[in-house]
């Protein structure tokens, strides 16, 4: 309350709060202010994993737990401004994901959409409603909300990559709906890659043709390191750098050129030896994975470190620089997404 008002006026107050709580009500006066903030003020802290400390932890895990009797062997990522919530930032849950040598986690679908991004290993797969995407270091694949998905690694290395889902933004719905396949594996109903000839080189099958086949507002779910990796170098090879954000690319969805899934986006940097970007702050809340390189993530002036596969966490509206040592290449999902579609997005470029 901005007024404090007299001591009498204050014992009325509280005898009011006390006599009304049974009846569920309570004053909007006393948090009005913490409700609708002047700009935004996260719960959640800006906060770095180190990969070398997450895979021991997760390798000790793969000791303990297999990956289909855990359904998923995943070390949450969990904000510590957070506890208890599952979340990275408000609206997304992040994740360390092991599978080993012949292990598999079983097939199911859910609500929630999910992005992989590979942090190690080569081989391993995901399928996706019956079609297997072969996981290379530092792919991107999504398993859209509700698409039938499994995993398996079938060479003689473990997998591990990050997984990003719209968990809490699911939560604060109260949207979530999933099931398992009867079967551990769905069936191979396609070739691998099949997806990526019919709708991954900006092109599609004729619509209404029987080779388009699937869903059409999803229909990509696998952006290879191969392809993203050659299209930032070539981009940044001959193009003026942007001076809030380096180089950078987003992933897109091919079926609108929005966000990669509703409510989650994407996108990669790329920040050459000695460059630095100028201090920028965004309302959507990021999580950036370090690809190749070092460097420094300067949050409201404060440094953190950044080695190869370490993973930050910048929530809403923290003023952020990034200072590359070497040649710094980032990924970073956040929920730009969601925002841009409730018109909440905003950025300051300082
Ligand atoms: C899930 O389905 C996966 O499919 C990983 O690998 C993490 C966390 C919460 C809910 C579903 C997966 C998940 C998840």
């Amino acid at each position: 309350m901005a007024d404090h008002g007299s001591n009498e006026q204050r014992a009325l107050l509280e005898n009011l709060y006390e006599s009304m709580a049974p009846d569920s009500l309570t004053p909007l006066w006393e948090v009005l202010n913490a409700l609708v903030q002047e700009s935004p003020r996260s719960p959640a802290v800006v906060h770095k994993w180190s990969y070398e400390r997450i895979r021991s932890f997760l390798m000790r895990a793969g000791d303990i737990i297999s990956a289909e009797q855990a359904e998923r062997r995943v070390l949450i990522l969990e904000n510590p401004g957070l506890e208890g919530q599952s979340a990275i930032i408000p609206s997304l849950y992040a994740g360390m994901q092991l599978i080993l040598p012949g292990e598999i986690a079983p097939c199911h679908r859910h609500a929630q959409c999910a992005l992989r991004f590979v942090m190690e290993g080569d081989g391993a797969y995901t399928t996706v409603d019956g079609e297997k995407a072969v996981m290379r270091p530092f792919d991107l694949v999504l398993t859209p909300g509700m698409q039938w998905h499994d995993h398996a690694n079938h060479t003689d290395k473990p997998m591990i990559w990050l997984d990003g889902l719209d968990i809490p933004t699911v939560r604060l719905f109260d949207a979530s709906f999933a099931e398992r396949l009867a079967e551990k594996l769905h069936p191979e109903t396609v070739a691998p890659g099949d997806t990526l000839h019919r709708y991954g080189g900006n092109m599609r099958p004729m619509r209404g043709s029987t080779a388009d086949r699937r869903p059409a507002h999803q229909p990509l779910f696998h952006y290879p390191f191969e392809q993203w990796r050659a299209n930032l170098t070539g981009m940044a090879a001959t193009s003026d750098i942007d001076p809030h954000l380096g180089h950078a690319l987003e992933f897109i969805n091919p079926a609108n050129g929005g966000s990669i899934m509703p409510t989650i986006s994407a996108h990669v940097r790329q920040l050459p030896a000695g460059f630095e970007t100028k201090p920028r702050r965004s309302s959507d809340g990021t999580i950036f994975v370090v690809v190749e390189g070092r460097g420094t993530a300067l949050v409201n002036g404060e440094e953190h470190p950044l080695e190869e596969r370490d993973v930050i966490a910048v929530p809403s509206w923290n003023e952020l620089q990034l200072q590359a040592e070497t040649d710094l290449i980032l990924f970073g999902f956040s929920d730009k997404a969601s925002q841009e579609k409730l018109n909440l997005y905003r950025e300051m470029r300082a």
